[in-house]
């Protein structure tokens, strides 16, 4: 591919400057084209889609044996919920979500949402336990301080690991409210509990309010949540700095793209003037 040296407009520096590493299609051209704009027309409607059982019940057995050993502590918050446990920057931890992180369904929404070299922005486990009440309902752009409406500035899944169920603490959303201005939920807003079955997922978009739901029943819920952004905005977990290079060079090329190693034309994300790429040479 030949790259544009010279350089006579501002919008030639929107273009794909990145010489020997060119933008590349992701796992998510292999999606039916039909398919993911059934998606996205949900998306616009409600804000949300559910995808049931893409995950085997032999992959969510992989990872709650993977994470288990791993969950300790309580939540430091009533929002991290202080009966629930919480696992972050889990691509440092173990591989078994990885498939999770770059599954083909969400990268072919994504690529169609954000911009080319969408960030991840968090990957957490969250394991909902019994006695946990509702969380605060909230959006996930809302850090980012530009007002509503707008587009989304990013999206998520939460994959169920456990069945969701009415009442272990399934996510709750708010159809429709990616949609609203300023405006905070009432009690007049119901929201829904996203009840699937494990190995299902639910995608949605950064401004749908949302929450983790009360867990009444005497059992936990295992979640995985991955979050993404746009390329030009700053990641809520800082993966430059807690991703090893040696962890980035086993991951696909996908999740190296989004964990950074990847630039925003022309220049954003660049490591000493050259494409972060040339440091896993
Ligand atoms: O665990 C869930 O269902 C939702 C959690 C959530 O939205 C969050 O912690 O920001």
């Amino acid at each position: 591919m030949s790259v544009k040296s010279d350089i006579t407009t501002l919008d030639d520096l929107t273009g794909d400057l990145a010489g020997r590493y060119p933008w590349t299609p992701s796992a998510g051209a292999s999606i039916a084209g039909d398919v993911v704009e059934a998606d996205l027309a949900a998306l616009a409607r409600d804000g949300y889609v559910i995808w049931e059982n893409l995950l085997s019940d032999n992959e969510c057995q992989q990872i709650r044996e993977a994470v288990a050993p791993m969950l300790s502590h309580n939540g430091r918050n009533s929002f991290e919920g202080h009966r629930t446990q919480r696992l972050y920057s889990v691509l440092t931890k173990t591989r078994v979500c990885d498939r999770l992180v770059d599954h083909p369904r969400a990268l072919a929404v994504l690529d169609r949402l954000l911009m080319p070299n969408y960030l991840l922005s968090a990957i957490q486990v969250i394991n909902i336990r019994p006695g946990e009440s509702s969380q605060l309902l909230h959006f996930d752009d809302a850090f980012y301080p530009i007002p509503r409406p707008r587009p989304a500035l990013g999206a998520a899944t939460i994959w169920a690991i456990d069945d969701f169920t009415a009442d272990n603490g399934a996510t709750v959303v708010i159809p429709a409210s990616h949609r609203w201005g300023g405006r905070q939920p009432t009690p007049d807003d119901t929201p829904r509990s996203v009840i699937m079955p494990a190995g299902s997922c639910i995608f949605f978009l950064g401004t749908l309010w949302h929450g983790g739901g009360a867990n009444t029943s005497e059992a936990s819920r295992l979640a995985v949540t991955a979050q993404y952004c746009q390329p030009w905005l700053r990641p809520l977990e800082a993966f430059s700095l807690s991703v090893s290079t040696d962890i980035v060079k086993v991951v696909s090329a996908d999740i190296q793209r989004m964990l950074g190693y990847s630039i925003h034309p022309p220049f954003v994300g660049a490591v000493d003037g050259q494409h972060p790429l040339r440091l896993l040479e």
